[in-house]
């Protein structure tokens, strides 16, 4: 029998100490290591990744602090069909999770994890989502056997130390207990159980599915206790946009994975609109809360980026290569032969000698991608130039637009406001986005993803688009609600909008409309700005193309209701009536 160390040198919390011992009893590791999150334990645990192989370090010229990370082929994405929400019942999961009983799940991955430790560490993790001190904040702890994830842990969130001192001798944590097993897809489940706010998650090692402060509490188990607890956990980024009269306004965006979120909360505005700043607060997750003015304010509860590598570059997003210039952990990047990383559309040419994302050297004519489509940096958003000054203000920000947004090569014109709350509500429950990398399976087909929450939201999605409902009651001062699509094609298969930091302009028409009641046009489906309505200083787009951008064609649309009628149909009795009549409304006007 192995002695650990006494967890009452760590914790007041009996809580923790106590389940700390029982996670320790049935996984029998050799060791076990409370982070601190001290720089020493950083220096210590890079050392030992590095030495057994799971950490390879970069030049430390070219790239202090940064080291890359090559999962194993079969463990490079989100696995949602093996993702399971463990409420008491399956209505409470809903429709659009997979439910297993929580007797079941416990007894299936316990089996799995029982002396799944032996011979390994176990890592204790306490970490804190929200800025310290904000009443927001919520205290997790991890237990993992898995070094990267204890290191990505470390740049993800505020970990350790402070994590302890915030729960004191309380009981009311996360409880997320994650095993890499010997990643064996068969072996393969991330189960939640919101009844106890606990998480396993056992045979994967990649970000979404190891990292358990991330999608695993801060959004399915977050969405639950934010329905309890009468506030909203929601997939969105943050940003601050300043205009030049020095006023900044605050616009939460919600977007499928690997939809650009990051690329939008680090905009860098176009020269042509002078005077515009932005600050990003958060690029992934928020936590939004009714403030004493009757409106909505938001925290970022993460401390760090998960950003998707390929595609960025000095010219889509100089902000996030800046942020992984130093202290970054790269994972299936490409790497050069002189210790440097590379990858798709990062606007240099592929150096000779490339080592792709497998470790095998690349030839540019195998047709194989160098990075991995889904690879990854983390990198701490203190690196982020734009870092908003509020990012740790513990109060949050108020949030003037909320945004939904997917990846649509029709339909869905540039950008659409709502009418209302309601309909800003019945907007989100039924966008849809195109697939991409960040989850198996297969890429590029449309499917309803509401609030951009599909993946991610931890019970019924009729019940929570109802949560919705009611905090909109709640709200005397709402954010206004809006649509935006940067994806459209035209009929050759061009996209009709540039994007990138030109996205700034459709957010300056959703501020001038809040503020300064600039016009659009009314119709059936939302408000869109006329090419007049925008600010297109200094940008060079054929008029008949921004046209075709803004378009709202009711041929499309009503393709586009039928199939949200399908989403509402299998939501079944747990749809808000208030949203089946949005629908009936729409329908109807499309006639
Ligand atoms: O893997 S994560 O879920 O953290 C990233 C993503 O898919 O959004
Ligand atoms: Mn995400």
């Amino acid at each position: 029998m192995t002695s650990h160390p006494a967890a009452d040198a760590f914790t007041k919390s009996r809580a923790l100490a106590n389940w700390v011992a029982e996670c320790a009893r049935l996984t029998q590791p050799d060791r076990i290591v409370w982070c601190d999150g001290s720089e020493d334990e950083r220096r210590r645990l890079t050392d030992e990744a590095v030495a057994a192989g799971v950490l390879i370090p970069l030049d430390h010229e070219k790239r202090p602090g940064c080291y890359l990370h090559r999962s194993n082929p079969n463990d490079v994405a989100r696995t949602e069909e093996v993702t399971f929400i463990c409420s008491p019942t399956k209505a409470a999961a809903g429709v659009t999770n997979n439910w297993m009983a929580p007797d079941e799940a416990y007894a299936k991955l316990g089996a799995l994890l029982k002396g799944s430790m032996a011979g390994r560490t176990l890592y204790v993790i306490p970490y804190v989502m929200g800025p310290l001190g904000s009443p927001f904040a919520k205290v997790g702890v991890e237990i993992t056997d898995s070094v990267y994830v204890v290191l990505s842990m470390r740049i993800m969130t505020r970990m350790g130390r402070a994590a302890l001192e915030m729960l004191g001798d309380a009981d009311d944590f996360n409880r997320g207990l994650h095993c890499t097993l010997d990643l064996d897809p068969s072996k393969r489940f991330i189960c939640h159980f919101p009844q106890d706010n606990t998480i396993w998650s056992v045979g994967s090692g990649y970000g979404g599915n190891a990292l358990l402060s991330k999608k695993c509490f801060a959004l399915r188990i977050a969405s639950c206790l934010g329905r309890d607890e009468g506030w909203l956990a929601e997939h969105m980024l943050i940003v601050g946009l300043q205009s030049p009269a020095g006023e900044t306004r605050y616009i939460a965006a919600a977007f499928p994975s690997a939809c650009g979120k990051t690329n939008l909360a680090m905009l860098t505005p176009p020269p042509a609109l002078k005077g515009w700043k932005v600050f990003t607060i958060g690029d992934d997750i928020a936590w939004l809360r009714i403030g004493p003015d009757g409106g909505l304010w938001a925290i970022n509860p993460e401390f760090g980026y998960f950003g998707v590598a390929p595609g960025t570059s000095m010219k889509s997003n100089p902000n996030a290569m800046l942020t992984v210039e130093r202290d970054a952990l790269f994972t299936n990047v490409a790497m050069t032969a002189d210790g440097d990383i590379w990858w798709e559309g990062m606007d240099v040419p592929a150096p000779a000698g490339l080592i792709d994302w497998r470790g095998r050297p690349w030839e540019a004519k195998s047709g194989d991608k160098a990075a991995h489509p889904n690879s990854r940096f983390t990198a701490p958003m203190g690196n982020n130039p734009a870092l908003s000054p509020h990012a740790n203000d513990p109060r949050g920000v108020p949030i003037s637009a909320i945004v939904f947004g997917g990846r649509r090569a029709t339909t869905m014109p540039l950008v659409l406001e709502s009418f209302d709350w309601t309909h800003g509500v019945f907007m989100g429950a039924t966008m849809g986005s195109e697939t991409t990398a960040a989850a198996a399976g297969k890429v590029g087909v449309v499917r309803r993803d509401p609030m951009a929450m599909l993946p991610f939201c931890g019970y019924n999605v009729g019940d929570y688009l109802g949560h919705w409902l009611e905090i909109g009651k709640r709200l005397t001062n709402p954010p206004r609600i809006f649509m935006v699509n940067w994806f459209r094609k035209d009929a050759e298969g061009n996209f009709l909008w540039p994007g990138y930091g030109e996205n700034l302009r459709a957010l300056k028409w959703m501020l001038d409309r809040i503020h300064s009641g600039a016009d659009g046009d009314r119709t059936p489906v939302g408000t869109t700005p006329q090419a007049g309505d925008l600010d297109l200083a200094g940008l060079e787009i054929a008029p008949d193309q921004l046209r075709q951008a803004l378009a709202v064609d009711a041929a499309e649309w009503r393709v586009e209701v039928a199939s949200a009628g399908e989403l509402f149909d299998k939501i079944g009795a747990a749809l808000p009536q208030a949203l089946r009549e949005k629908h009936r409304e729409l329908a109807a006007a499309l006639k």
